[in-house]
């Protein structure tokens, strides 16, 4: 693949072909997990053992990411039965957003780059209703601190990125008027599975003056590849206007697809990617972007303004991350 330099850019940061076989074994002697966790596995229950992740980890470090996708389509074989339950439930309807034409082009678009958007895909009204009332909600920073609401952060807070409460946002009756029956179908064509919800998240990201690496890993500004579940799909919904400076979402284009590793966050300058190889998440209140996060990507540290956005997660089954 000899559009991805990066990846020899990444060379030294310690996966050696050692490293790689050290991960190997490790993750070859937690397998009994797979069978523990067997109805997470099938998407009847979350996991009980937190450890799932780091099996997560260790294969995805192990085989540069292939595992994952080999994975996925064992699960999804072993999921067939609610696939055709799901298949039935869901319907296309011409001329909607159920449609062959509305759906088609952007599994297209995700398959081939690992990103998509999708503009208005709630009324702006909506989306502005949402941002008013998740920026009053209490929230938390990524190292703990918490704040009454997204004023107070920005009155005292100390950095990039903050996390809101979830069971404040849960508690916001208008989330459920966003209807995400398109995107699953959008999901079940990528995983190949039906796929099962988990979300709502939000978080509010701001400008930081000189902000330092550690800054940037904690709060997502960092490149990275997600390695939550053996297949999954992540959907950002905006909540304000997202310009360049406003720090939007960046995905490096068809990285999903190449090797990969998940072992920590790297920098910009590490990863070498040129400008043209990236899809970013700007746009309106009310627009959707789609993402295969398993590809490198990050939040870019903004200059401007501020960034609020709720996030799902559509996964083909439930083992791996704890996230709910
Ligand atoms: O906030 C962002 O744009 C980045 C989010 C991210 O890295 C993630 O959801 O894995």
């Amino acid at each position: 693949m000899s559009g991805f330099r990066y990846q020899v850019g990444i060379v030294g940061r310690g996966l050696t072909a050692r490293r790689r076989l050290a991960y190997a074994v490790r993750a070859l002697l937690q397998s009994p997990i797979l069978v523990l966790e067997g109805r997470a596995l099938l998407g009847r229950s979350r996991i009980k053992r937190p450890t799932s992740i780091r099996f997560m980890n260790d294969l995805c470090n192990a085989t540069l990411g292939r595992g994952l996708d080999v994975g996925n389509r064992v699960v999804a074989t072993l999921r067939k039965k609610a696939t055709k339950r799901f298949d039935s439930t869901m319907t296309l309807d011409g001329g909607s957003r159920l449609s062959a034409e509305f759906i088609s082009p952007l599994v297209a678009e995700l398959r081939a780059t690992g990103f998509a958007k999708i503009p208005q895909f709630v009324q702006r009204e909506l989306a502005e209703t949402l941002r008013e009332r998740i920026e009053a909600l209490e929230g938390i920073e990524p190292g703990g601190a918490t704040y009454s609401s997204m004023e107070d952060w920005m009155n005292r807070g100390s950095m990039p990125r903050l996390n809101v409460n979830r069971a404040g946002l849960l508690a916001v009756t208008e989330l459920s008027a966003v209807d995400l029956t398109p995107l699953s179908i959008v999901a079940r064509q990528m995983l190949g599975a039906a796929p099962d919800l988990l979300g709502p998240h939000s978080w509010i990201t701001r400008p930081l003056p000189d902000m330092t690496e550690v800054q940037k890993e904690d709060s997502a500004m960092a490149y990275h590849c997600d390695s939550d579940f053996f297949g999954f799909m992540k959907v950002f919904l905006l909540l304000t206007e997202v310009q360049q400076e406003n720090g939007p979402f960046t995905f490096l284009s068809g990285s999903h697809r190449g090797k990969r590793h998940v072992q920590g966050r790297v920098t910009d300058a590490t990863l070498r990617v040129e400008p043209r190889e990236l899809c970013f998440g700007t746009g309106s209140p009310g627009d959707v972007v789609l993402a295969m996060t398993t590809g490198w990507h990050k939040a870019t540290p903004p200059t401007a303004g501020h960034r609020t956005m709720v996030q799902w997660l559509f996964s083909n089954g439930l083992f791996g991350s704890a996230t709910q």
